[in-house]
């Protein structure tokens, strides 16, 4: 009997041992069961990851798709929105899509040179000439000068000293040398015969309107000396000394006076931009 209750005592500890036991081993499989499920998550986070990727270069592919069957754009301005654009496209995106920036970026290099050769755009409209004034408007052939190329027209350079007489009355005398502005439209630019007036517009906006009976004109006076007569003229230097192109461009028209007591200075335009012949 004694020996019977001491089995059930062990039977009972053994019991309490067991359960413990189980109890010890059932913790150890929920630990593997949540690293399983961590695992499972990370899978899941890298699916969708990979998922969304896939989507940013689903979608740039399209982008770059569009840019490829797109017709050729009209003109350099065109391409550049596309190329901004695109890079617009990619900021918004994920940071580390390095390979998909890298393809966008490579197609808009690759795009370039095809479009500035499609676009075929005389040469002066690509590289602006460096300093030099433009003719445009009705003329048989619309140019741009520079310099150097004014300095070459020998045969219609014109120097002297201009006589001048501002709004407040005001009286000098200035010496200009530069070339005579109808022959260049009518030599150099093959003006038009129908053409009526011409504008002078400077850089900083200021405007002098002439007709051409004004342009043509060659017999312009100093009211103080009745022995003179002047062109108009483009001049590119005054009393001796070329104009510091830093100031502008170094063009400066000069006109003489009508008659006695025209008040001509306000029409000298300096910084010439252009000249349109309408
Ligand atoms: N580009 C440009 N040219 C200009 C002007 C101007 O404001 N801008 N002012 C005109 C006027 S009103 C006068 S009186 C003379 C003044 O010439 P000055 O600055 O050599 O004295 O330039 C004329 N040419
Ligand atoms: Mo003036």
């Amino acid at each position: 009997m004694r020996k019977l209750k001491n089995n059930k005592i062990m039977m009972i500890i053994l019991l309490i041992f067991t359960i413990s036991i189980t109890g010890c081993s059932t913790k150890k499989p929920d630990i593997e069961d949540s690293k399983i499920l961590l695992e499972n998550n990370n899978e899941d986070l890298e699916r969708e990851k990979d998922e969304e990727d896939n989507v940013v270069e689903d979608k740039l592919v399209e982008d770059d798709k569009d840019l490829d069957e797109e017709d050729t754009p009209a003109n350099e301005e065109e391409m550049m929105e596309e190329g901004l654009s695109g890079e617009d496209k990619i900021d918004s995106k994920d940071q580390d899509n390095d390979k998909a920036i890298l393809k966008t970026e490579e197609t808009i290099k690759e795009k370039k040179p095809d479009k500035v050769q499609n676009a075929e755009l005389p040469k002066e409209e690509v590289v602006e000439k460096k300093n030099a004034i433009k003719i445009k408007g009705n003329v048989g052939k619309e140019s741009t000068f520079t310099l150097d190329e004014l300095k070459n027209m020998t045969e219609i350079i014109f120097e002297d000293d201009f006589y001048s007489l501002n709004n407040f009355g005001t009286t000098g005398y200035t010496h200009f040398k530069g070339v005579n502005l109808w022959k260049l439209l009518e030599q150099k630019s093959d003006i038009s015969t129908n053409a009526s007036k011409i504008k002078i517009i400077a850089t900083d906006g200021y405007e002098v309107e002439f007709t051409i009976e004004q342009v043509k004109r060659q017999d312009y006076i100093d009211e103080s000396n009745p022995d003179k007569a002047f062109p108009m003229i483009i001049a590119w230097e005054e009393e001796g000394k070329e104009y510091n192109v830093s100031d502008g461009p170094p063009y400066k028209l000069i006109v003489g006076q009508t008659e006695a007591g025209d008040i001509n200075k306000p029409q000298w335009v300096s910084k010439i931009d252009r000249i349109i012949v309408e």
